[in-house]
């Protein structure tokens, strides 16, 4: 067994995130941080807000509140919606922290020390209305190349064209709209990654053969482009700010680190987080997760693509450059889009389904189940309210939630609370054995391959195999004529429903619960049933008391899906 170290993006903190961040980074690891804590591994899944940087400025203030505060609010409320999804963090924590504080710093200070930092004067453009610097995107203007007049200084969203700042008309502050700009200079901060560039290169050959396509084509094509130096620090009250024994003016003038560069080393502050959290007796090693690590440590990755050159390229630069024995990803895996009706998603323009809001409508198995299954995976995928029903209604409705239902009321109404003896096994219980055992082991390498896609149809074959099994017994004609055959129907049955509460809990986790407290196993501490072990279809024995669970997912109605279509809109506001 490994030691499995899981992190997802961090997601930001300037408000909730709507169901396509979840898809792509933090359901995902959560259900692979599940399979392998069910699998024997010893796994650490962090995961943190993402807290520094201009728009958690510009949330604080529309929210009129001070920064950290705004921030400490706004983490609890993301904390309980992660809680509703059931992510099962090790820790959720918290970029602003100390911790993260103090190893952002540490990591800047042995860059400098290994002559990868220098100071650099830059021309900014500055807003005396807003009182502050401006980033490129907060500058808007007409574009030189189209003329459309709300093209952003760092592109056009028209034409798509790369601007630079000055190259805009008329350009004005997107946050005050004012006009009274100015070019003002200032020092910064720049890593000096074209130092980097081979090394990175190197690392990128030698580890990302084995990376999802989506994610190593992102990082070598960063790659060819060649790596620039790139400027860590900038102008702001809310960031970690620049140590100031090795840079005393630039922290008397409150340079803080670009969020970028203090984000991804929350991971490992985090980590630290979590470890300082039990106390010095707590017998959590932080360092043993990254410094140093062996290889008994695998570290896996989850991310949405454009996160992407950041945590393969710039973060390994950031690392490499500080010489010290930092682990690094073992593995990245990306995901595309998950659209609403084919468009965006969009937080700021409040389009799509939020995980709040989510959460109001139907409890978590239900998305989590119906987004793993439809996960952007190798291409994007579009959500639709209808799509999202016949999962629901087809999938877990009907093949999980109604077998279990029928198998453990129809049992109970002929037999009792007690799982039936029955006639011995035949010939249809061991191809239905077969079966399983084989649906079992491709579930199982699909987790292992993190295709979950794939993972959620095995896992849905599965499911459908005790209804097949079901239909051609038809215990309720058998227990006419047969009981003994009824029964033998049954047990295999629950056997089946045993099943698929150990093994579907990593995408439905409230209902694998649920029907597994229906059995009252003596000593139940089983956390896995491999393919072999389910082969027999035997581990709950005749006589094992039992009760019949509520309905499990309840069937989304007409009126439901006209409601929520309305609400939420059907389709995109055209672009
Ligand atoms: N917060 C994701 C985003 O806002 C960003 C991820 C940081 S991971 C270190 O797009
Ligand atoms: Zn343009």
């Amino acid at each position: 067994m490994t030691r499995q170290l899981i992190t997802s993006a961090l997601p930001y903190i300037n408000g909730i995130k709507h169901l396509g961040n979840l898809v792509g980074s933090m359901l995902p690891a959560d259900v692979y941080a599940r399979y392998l804590r069910q699998r024997g591994h010893e796994v650490l899944y962090i995961c943190a807000t993402d807290e520094h940087g201009t728009p958690a400025e510009l949330a604080a203030q529309e929210a009129g509140l001070p920064v950290a505060e705004f921030c400490a609010r706004a983490h609890g409320r993301q904390r309980a919606v992660y809680e509703g999804f059931r992510l099962s963090f090790d820790h959720f924590g918290r970029s602003s922290s100390v911790q993260n504080r103090e190893i952002t710093q540490e990591i800047a200070r042995e860059l400098h020390a290994n002559g990868f930092i220098e100071e650099r004067a830059i021309r900014q453009v500055y807003s005396r209305a807003d009182g502050r610097f401006l980033p490129d995107r907060y500058i808007v203007g007409t574009c030189p190349h189209c003329g459309y007049d709300g093209a952003r200084g760092d592109q056009c969203e028209n034409c798509t064209r790369v601007l630079d700042p000055t190259d805009l008309l008329e350009p004005r502050s997107a946050i005050s709209g004012s006009a009274d700009l100015e070019v003002r200079e200032t020092t910064h901060l720049f890593l000096l990654q074209s130092r980097l560039t081979e090394e990175v290169e190197s690392w990128i050959s030698e580890n990302a053969d084995d990376w999802p396509v989506l994610a190593s084509s992102i990082a070598r094509k960063w790659l060819t482009e060649g790596l620039q130096d790139r400027a860590i620090t900038r102008d702001l009250e809310w960031g970690v700010p620049v140590p100031a024994d090795v840079w005393p003016e630039l922290a008397a003038e409150g340079k803080v680190f670009y969020v970028w560069f203090d984000a991804p080393i929350e991971y490992i502050g985090a980590t630290k987080e979590w470890a300082d959290a039990a106390g010095a007796d707590g017998g959590r090693d932080w360092r043993s997760w990254w410094y140093e690590a062996d290889e008994t440590v695998r570290y896996t990755q989850f991310m949405a693509k454009d996160n992407v050159p950041f945590h393969t390229v710039m973060f390994p630069a950031t690392i490499l450059g500080s010489r010290r024995p930092w682990k690094k990803v073992d593995y990245v895996k990306a995901f595309n889009w998950l659209t609403y009706y084919g468009g965006k998603f969009s937080t700021s323009q409040k389009r799509g389904i939020f995980t709040d809001v989510a959460l109001e409508l139907l409890p978590a198995d239900y998305w989590r189940y119906f987004l793993m299954a439809h996960a952007p995976e190798s291409d994007d995928s579009s959500f639709t309210w209808d799509l999202f029903a016949s999962v629901v209604n087809k999938d877990l409705a009907d093949t999980l939630g109604n077998f279990v239902h029928r198998v453990l009321s129809f049992s109970r109404k002929r037999f009792g609370g007690e799982v039936p003896a029955g006639a011995a096994a035949g010939g249809a219980e061991q191809r239905l054995g077969d079966q399983v055992a084989g649906l079992l082991a491709e579930y199982e390498a699909n987790l292992e391959a993190l295709n979950f896609r794939k993972a959620a149809r095995s896992l849905r074959a599965l499911w459908s195999a005790g209804n097949a099994y079901l239909d051609e017994k038809a215990p309720w004609l058998q227990v006419r004529t047969d009981p003994e055959a009824a029964a033998l129907t049954l047990r295999t049955a629950m056997n089946l429903i045993h099943l698929y509460a150990v093994v579907s809990e990593p995408f439905v986790p409230t209902a694998a619960e649920t029907v597994r407290r229906s059995f009252a196993l003596a000593d139940d501490r089983r956390t896995w049933v491999t393919a072999e072990e389910a082969r027999a279809l035997d581990l709950v024995p005749a006589g094992t008391a039992f009760t019949v669970p509520p309905v499990l997912f309840a069937k989304i109605t007409d009126e439901d899906l006209e409601s929520w279509t309305t609400r939420f809109g059907g389709r995109p506001d055209p672009a």
